[in-house]
């Protein structure tokens, strides 16, 4: 393929910039931007590196560079790679590369080494995507996952079930090959029995979408309650600081207000929102309108109970939380409960808990494979559901087959999808529009 050339250490000041160049030819080109080197990049071992003055084709210095050669298929895109180390800003960098293009480098699109590495079978998709996750990861938790996957965890629990599917499918259609009422009722149980397990392995990994989703998208926690039921006070000792104007004036917090909180490593999106009532004023009722449309898509609600207020107030599915436990009236009936202002270490440990428990962090472990990406989790839905179509045909009988080896192979091409067994260009575009250039 022809040479690409990019920036990929992230521009503006810095000590050292990354210049990387791969593809076709690049030895070339590395030739002609290092004459002076001997021997010249192009007799030089993978593996090594050296240091060199850097010119462009008048022969006036670009700069003093360190290069480091590799060879196709030891190399992230399994091409002929030069990287050249140069100074960093905004000068240097820009004149190499511009060099660069002068002498036949085409500027790489974003994630093209990525893809390139790809096309070239040296990560198959899901690493591909972790690569992606793992340069934007914002917490530890995230950079955990993203290598895991980068390792190839996910990749490793997808193959077996795309060979299996595979594998199954061509044994039912084996079964059409016995005569009618020939057909062994052992030989279908057990394709049934091994349906019924590949669809478990699928259900499983489905699981941990969420925890993928919450550690790379990060979780929408809602406080909702009652005017005046101390939401913004809660707020604030969540994040540790006076975000949120508190007054016992009920309808103080009229319009929505999101912090992000870092709760063992998953971004939590905490947001305080109208108290819930029929507001008198137009804008109160505005809120109000907003923290319901929150509460309806929210990861986590967490209701806070106003004093005297019936635990079932709380909307389904919500964390019910009575708040000022210090006042009246105080009859314990078993529901967590803070009082913000009398014990606010407490309350704060409390909140905190209960989110953790609905969020489920930190139950996974933190280096098992995960569904990353919406792609991976709608494509392993589609593989499930097929496999829950061809258990639903092999218990039909012999008319069942057909139709349940075809489901069995759509389970297959959906898996291996994921994988990148099966892509379109399309596909490759819209994967890695979302990479930085240079990677
Ligand atoms: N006694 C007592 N008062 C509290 C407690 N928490 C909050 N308050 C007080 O209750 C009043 C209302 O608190 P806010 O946090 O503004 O309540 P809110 O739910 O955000 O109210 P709106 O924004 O109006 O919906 C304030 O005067 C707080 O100081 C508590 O645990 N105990
Ligand atoms: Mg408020």
């Amino acid at each position: 393929m022809r040479p690409i050339a990019a920036l990929a250490s992230a521009p503006g000041l810095g000590g050292v910039a990354l210049i990387r160049l791969s593809g076709e030819g690049v030895y070339a080109l590395a030739d002609r931007l290092a004459p002076r080197l001997s021997p010249p990049p192009s007799e030089r071992p993978a593996g090594s590196f050296a240091h060199a003055t850097l010119v462009d084709e008048a022969g006036r210095t670009l700069d003093d560079a360190v290069l480091l050669f590799y060879r196709a298929p030891r190399s992230y895109t399994g091409e002929d790679t030069v990287e050249l180390c140069v100074h960093g800003g905004e000068v240097v960098p820009r004149a190499v590369l511009d060099a660069l293009f002068r002498l036949g480098a085409a500027p790489a699109g974003p994630g093209e080494f990525t893809r390139r590495a790809f096309l070239n079978g040296r990560l198959d998709l899901t690493q591909a995507e972790a690569v992606a996750d793992l340069v934007a990861a914002r917490t530890p938790r995230a950079e955990r996952a993203a290598r895991a996957n980068l390792q190839g965890r996910l990749a490793d629990a997808l193959h077996p079930l795309y060979a299996d599917a595979l594998a199954l499918s061509a044994e039912v259609e084996h079964l059409l090959d016995f005569d009618e009422g020939e057909l062994p009722d052992a030989f279908r149980d057990d394709a049934s029995g091994r349906v019924r397990a590949l669809a478990a392995r699928a259900d499983a990994l489905l699981a941990t979408w969420r925890e993928g989703r919450l550690t790379r998208q990060g979780a929408l926690v809602v406080l909702a309650g009652r005017p005046n039921a101390g939401k913004s006070t809660l707020l604030n000792l969540l994040l540790g600081y006076d975000r949120a104007i508190v007054s016992d004036e009920p309808g103080t917090t009229r319009d929505t207000l999101e912090e992000t909180l870092d709760l063992d490593g998953v971004p939590v999106r905490l947001t305080d929102t109208a108290g819930l009532r029929d507001a008198p004023g137009a804008v109160e009722r505005q809120g109000v309108a907003r923290a319901r449309d929150l509460i309806a898509r929210a990861d986590a609600v967490l209701y806070l109970l106003a004093p005297g207020e019936p635990a079932d107030a709380a909307p389904a599915g919500a964390i019910a939380l009575r708040a000022k436990a210090d006042l009246p009236p105080a009859a314990p009936d078993g529901m967590p409960a803070i009082s913000a202002t009398r014990a606010p270490e407490a309350a704060r440990a409390t909140a905190l808990r209960l989110l953790r428990e609905a969020l489920r962090i930190g139950a996974g472990d933190p280096d098992a494979a995960t569904l990353a990406t919406e792609r991976q989790y709608a494509l392993l839905a589609e593989a499930a559901r097929a496999l829950a179509a061809a258990g639903a045909a092999l218990a039909r009988g012999e008319l069942g087959l057909v139709p349940a080896a075809q489901a069995l192979r759509d389970a297959a091409r959906a898996v291996g999808e994921i994988l990148g067994k099966v892509y379109s260009e399309d596909l490759l575009d819209t994967l890695f529009a979302r990479f930085c250039v240079g990677k």
